[in-house]
């Protein structure tokens, strides 16, 4: 069932912004001699780091536990400082450098197998879905986890607005491309842009999950605002952050750490602790802010829900 709900910018300002920032913005308009018209403009003036993300008012959105509610939840804090985007830096602490990225306006780029190719800015999409939140658990490759209560919606109900062909097999989606911005891709050893894709029946499962929002909030830019892939029951890599294009193919992609490394980092990147790294054994977890190792889980705890997807795929390098 689709809903059209309130964009944030179409909320009362002072519902949706601090109200201190509501005065002052008012009165650094006024003294720009703008007015009530720059006013009507909370997106330009977002862009310029003045205003409250146009999509705050669409936050919290209503958990949704089908899929379980694991514990113990991750603080906010450690989840929100310690990141992989290599974009931004190889080292885990970026969050600062990733305030810089501007996530509006921010268009998405719909092309490949599809109908009829199409752009759609963020906000037209999350006026088009339907937003709930889901607590999972995550899996870095490096064997940390943590966690988090991600908002968003299906991947579904991406495919559905993208309108595939049914000749479709996979989903590709690739983060922006943005050197001045992302000080890292202007390392050409790597293959930019951060790149991954599922097949079709992984990305149709309902456990595949477009996050748009965490922790009951626009999601933070160094965790891949403004829309981030999250597929729990596979090693984190395969959750490709800060998205600028979705295409659909015949072909399996190829992603960004298959490029880079294809003996240590595969497609599929199914979490099996049986199946050691090259270089490390994947049988234990370091949740963040915990000194204790956990066993980790196959399919991280999620095989009820896609081990199906892969009895017909035995043949295949399903947890690499
Ligand atoms: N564009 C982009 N997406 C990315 C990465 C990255 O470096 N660049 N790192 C991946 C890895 S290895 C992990 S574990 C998760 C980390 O997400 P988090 O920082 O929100 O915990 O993002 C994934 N998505
Ligand atoms: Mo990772």
């Amino acid at each position: 069932m689709l809903i059209k709900r309130k964009q944030g910018w179409e909320l009362p300002e002072a519902a949706v912004t601090p109200e201190g920032r509501y005065l002052q913005r008012r009165e650094l308009v006024r003294a720009m001699g703008l007015g009530a018209a720059a006013l009507a403009l909370p997106g330009a003036a977002f862009a310029q780091g003045k205003a409250a993300d146009p999509s705050a008012g669409l936050y919290p959105a209503k958990r949704n536990d089908k899929y379980g509610v694991p514990t113990p939840m991750t603080a906010e804090k450690q989840a929100t400082t310690y990141n992989n985007f290599y974009e931004f830096g190889t080292d885990k602490s970026i969050w600062r450098d990733a305030q810089k990225l501007e996530v509006r306006p921010w268009t998405i780029k719909v092309g490949g197998m599809v109908e009829k190719p199409f752009e759609i800015g963020i906000d037209d999409l999350l006026a088009k879905v339907q937003l709930e939140e889901r607590v999972y658990r995550h899996r870095c490759v490096e064997t940390w986890s943590m966690i988090v209560p991600w908002s968003g919606f299906p991947v579904r109900s991406l495919v559905d607005v993208c309108k595939p062909l049914g000749s479709a097999k996979f989903i590709v989606m690739k983060t922006l491309s943005k050197p001045s911005v992302m000080p890292e891709q202007r390392d050409l050893l790597y293959p930019w842009p951060y790149t991954e894709g599922l097949a079709m029946d992984e990305a149709m499962n309902d456990l595949a999950f477009i996050a748009t929002g965490l922790y009951g909030k626009p999601i933070h830019k160094q965790n891949g605002a403004p829309l981030r892939l999250v597929a729990p029951w596979k090693y984190g890599f395969k959750n490709v952050k800060s998205i600028v294009s979705v295409d659909f193919t015949d072909k399996k992609p190829v992603s960004f750490w298959e490029k880079l490394q294809s003996s240590e980092y595969g497609f599929w990147a199914n979490v099996n602790p049986q199946v050691p790294h090259p270089r490390w054994s994947q049988a234990t977890e370091k949740p963040l802010g915990s000194n204790e190792r956990i066993p980790t889980l196959l399919y991280n705890g999620y095989a009820e829900f896609v081990a199906g997807l892969y009895t017909d795929r035995k043949a295949e390098k399903l947890f690499m």
